[in-house]
């Protein structure tokens, strides 16, 4: 293992400003320019990006447009965070409209002193803020055959990464009082499915959130307005969104969303349940399928890692489909459950390169290979797809799947 002899970033711009030539730099220059003496637009009371950027979530059809996924565009992400109005969305009966000031949250079932409590009284609590990761427990389900996605935001774009804030779960279980006997806390949201959730006692004690923040100001109605159960590092069904209730039991409810959906098929036909962990899984975003490099020359490959377990520790790349590996950079800092960026410079020689990359956390959890995953999970499972994603960079540039 060896880090990759570095493409140096000055030789990459002196060969973009030699193509461009002096003369041709200055008129650019002028260009760029608003016309003389004409004023730009006025100010506005909430922003909007440029109208020259493009990128947008792509959704799958359905038969009905309230329910589905639509995903974020990784291939047009740069740093570590998620837009709000990019964050992947999965609804199961549409996006609820919710009055804050009618909205409650009720905690009840096996409690000392059971609460209702308005939005602006959570706001008032000891709130935490926290940079990290949602992804659906059914994200790159593509995968799990040779892939149709053609690209990186249908392949693995149920992920995106926000800052949220929120009341630690567990505060709001000391202010009820948990009773003796009580092991599991059934969420339910308020759309139209109710959808619920078990999730057990002891994560309910430890890292979930009551979140009422994303990116620096409320959710967005997509992503639970005006509050959602967040449970770090777990997959994204079980962060319960529009909650409304949490109920102390001593068992689980087997809700629809932890039996028949979100369990995982294994080969011999026993499905695992309550498989909330999300592992560790990275994916090269540039060059990815559907890209295309202009020619030949120095490139910076790059991606995103991120594991359920904590900290990405290492990112290794191939260019050679796999027989050697080199270190990528990593983007500091490097937050537990947090996307963390990785880069590494590389020249594309104008030969076909088949390119990967494969996370490894501060577990010392390896991000497996399709095959291996394969191997011991089998094909009947939709869910927890963390396998590492092969592309293929033809010669003539264009980038594809590597069964394309
Ligand atoms: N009430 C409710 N909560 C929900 C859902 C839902 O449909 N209803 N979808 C779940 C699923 S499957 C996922 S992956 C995440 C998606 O969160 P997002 O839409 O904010 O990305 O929310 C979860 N919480
Ligand atoms: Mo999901």
């Amino acid at each position: 293992m060896k880090h990759a002899a570095g493409t140096s970033r000055r030789h990459i711009l002196r060969v973009g400003a030699a193509a461009i030539g002096g003369g041709l730099l200055a008129e650019q220059k002028t260009r760029a320019l608003e016309t003389p003496g004409r004023l730009g637009a006025p100010l506005g009371p909430y922003g909007d990006r440029s109208p020259f950027e493009k990128a947008v979530r792509w959704r799958r059809e359905t038969r009905t447009p309230e329910t589905g996924s639509s995903f974020t565009p990784l291939q047009d992400s740069v740093g570590t965070l998620t837009p709000s109005s990019l964050h992947y969305e999965r609804h199961h009966a549409g996006i609820p409209t919710i009055d804050p000031a009618r909205h409650r949250l009720v905690i009840h079932g096996l409690v000392d002193r059971p609460l209702s409590l308005s939005v602006a009284e959570i706001r008032r609590l000891p709130s935490v803020t926290r940079i990290m990761v949602l992804e659906c427990g059914g994200n790159s389900s593509s995968e799990w055959a040779a892939s149709t996605a053609p690209d990186v935001q249908r392949s693995f774009g149920l992920v995106s990464c926000s800052e949220w804030t929120g009341v630690p779960l567990s505060l709001l279980l000391a202010e009820v009082g948990v009773r003796p006997g009580a092991s599991w806390v059934i969420a339910e949201g308020a759309d139209a499915c109710r959808m619920e959730r078990s999730i057990p006692l002891a994560k309910a004690l430890g890292d979930s959130l009551v979140a009422y923040g994303q990116n620096g100001e409320a959710l967005r109605p997509a992503q639970g307005y005006p509050l959602r159960l967040l449970n770090p590092g777990w997959e994204g069904n079980t962060s319960v969104k529009w909650l409304h209730s949490l109920k102390l039991t001593d068992q689980p409810y087997m809700a629809r969303d932890e039996t028949s959906k979100y369990s995982d098929l294994m080969p011999d036909g026993k499905a695992r349940i309550f498989t909330y962990q999300m592992e560790a899984k990275s994916v090269i975003t540039f060059p990815s399928g559907g890209q295309t490099l202009p020619g030949p020359g120095p490139y910076e490959l790059t991606g995103l890692a991120w594991s359920g377990r904590g900290r990405i520790e290492r990112v290794e790349i191939t260019t050679d489909g796999g027989k050697s590996w080199v270190h990528a950079k990593l983007q500091e800092p490097r937050l537990p459950l947090a996307f963390t960026r990785f880069r590494l410079p590389w020249r594309f020689d104008g030969h076909e390169a088949v390119i990967a990359s494969r996370a490894i956390d501060e577990s010392g959890y390896i991000q497996p290979s399709p095959e291996a995953l394969i191997a011991v999970r089998g094909t009947n499972s939709v869910y927890h797809f963390n396998g590492m994603k092969f592309w293929r960079v033809r010669a003539d540039g264009t980038v594809t799947n590597v069964e394309g």
